[in-house]
């Protein structure tokens, strides 16, 4: 073996470690909702060494990286043998995305992929990419996974290399190792992206969060949270979807939105943890929010706090697409609630709070009144109240 090999592995593998094995601090104190942690928990450089060199130093005298990893972004998530299993968008330099494990004892530091990564199956049509996985522990026994495949849209011109169709596909598993593909998610809509299943069955059917889009980017006249119901999960149909929650001008949600974690099951109702989407000159700005809906009508909204729940700040602020912060995982453990998030399409963040926490924000956040006098109404009652407190 030369030095140089010898050296740059030794020098690798003690960045690798420092990276993985580094302590998360809380950002404190705070909004009172959540709280952010300082490091990322997981991010390309979390790729194991092996998964991107040629170790051997016959054939990679340079230890040069050989295929290597630009990305790792929204996860999908859940508690798994009492530990926290992150199902990361991992995606390589060639700009393909696959799945991997990344698990950590605490859920806020010391994430480690397992040693290989997720093999998923195609279908006959296969995906030119699959993303944004999320896991669903559902009552039926099954954990799924619902993502999107993506594949070029076979009526795009010929010049045009860039026009993509996306489904919601799906699969599931006992073990996040072994995947057995199921055939892709249909809907009236003629794409589906970010969508869930609802963890419990709704009057013993399969229930579905939707999200209709007619276009890749652009969801045309789709774009809200639909829900709908499909009798079957091998063969997955939903003959009628519905709008729950719409994209409304002059919102965080004005040009689209859509489904993120598994709805978290509360006293009060589903929380929702969502993504939603507004215009602006740099771009779409990507934001977080929340709502709750009925327990017995999950479709049905109960409180729709205004405004965002996490947005996109300092060095989440940039990346491969700048602007966003995009969840599609929650852990519960006991009262506490890890929720996962990518910033700008490159890194994974926890932050944490407790259901008691977000249900209250969920119940006195007052809606957005859609209008900058009715805002300032509302902010008045809370500052006159204040002042009289304050005398
Ligand atoms: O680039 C931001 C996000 O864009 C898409 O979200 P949506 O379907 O709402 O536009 C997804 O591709 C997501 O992966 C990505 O983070």
């Amino acid at each position: 073996m030369s030095n140089l090999f010898d050296e740059r592995m030794a020098a690798l593998t003690a960045e690798h470690e420092g990276l993985i094995q580094a302590k998360n601090e809380p950002v404190l104190p705070g909004n009172g909702i959540y709280t952010k942690w300082t490091n990322p928990v997981v991010t390309a450089a979390h790729a194991p060494l092996h998964w991107r060199y040629d170790l051997n130093p016959e054939t990679n005298p340079f230890l040069m990286e050989r295929i290597g990893v630009n990305a790792a972004l929204n996860p999908g998530a859940i508690e798994f043998n009492g530990k926290i299993c992150l199902m990361v968008r991992t995606e390589g330099a060639d700009r393909k995305s696959f799945f991997a494990v990344a698990e950590s004892e605490n859920g806020a530091d010391n994430f480690r992929f397992w040693d290989k990564p997720v093999v998923m199956p195609e279908t006959d049509r296969p995906d030119t990419n699959v993303y944004d996985m999320r896991l669903i522990e559902h009552e039926d026994g099954w954990i799924y996974g619902l993502f999107c495949a993506e594949r070029k849209d076979p009526s795009a011109p010929e010049h045009d290399a860039s026009i993509a169709e996306a489904q919601n596909a799906i699969a599931r598993t006992k073990d996040l190792v072994n995947w057995e593909r199921l055939d892709d998610l249909k809907t009236p809509s003629p794409q589906q992206r970010n969508c869930v299943l609802h963890p419990e069955f709704v009057d013993g059917k399969y229930a579905f969060y939707t999200r209709p889009q007619d276009g890749f980017i652009d969801c045309g006249s789709g774009g809200g949270i639909g829900w709908g119901l499909a009798d079957d999960i091998e063969h997955a149909v939903i003959p009628e979807e519905t709008i729950i929650d719409e994209k409304v001008y002059h919102t965080i949600k004005e040009v689209k939105n859509g489904a993120g974690c598994v709805p978290i099951k509360t006293d009060e109702g589903w929380l929702h943890i969502v993504h939603g989407v507004r215009g602006c000159a740099a771009g779409l700005r990507y934001v977080i929010y929340a709502f709750l809906t009925e327990l017995e009508r999950p479709w049905v909204p109960k409180y729709t706090p205004g405004g965002a729940l996490i947005v996109p700040e300092g060095e989440e602020r940039v990346g491969d697409v700048s602007n966003v912060v995009f969840t599609n995982g929650a852990v519960v453990r006991g009262d506490e609630v890890f929720i996962y998030y990518a910033s700008s399409d490159t890194r994974c963040h926890v932050a944490t709070s407790t259901v008691a926490q977000l249900v209250d924000y969920c119940k006195n956040t007052p809606a957005d009144p859609l209008r900058s006098y009715a805002c300032v109404q509302q902010r008045m009652e809370l500052i006159d109240r204040n002042l009289e407190l304050m005398k």
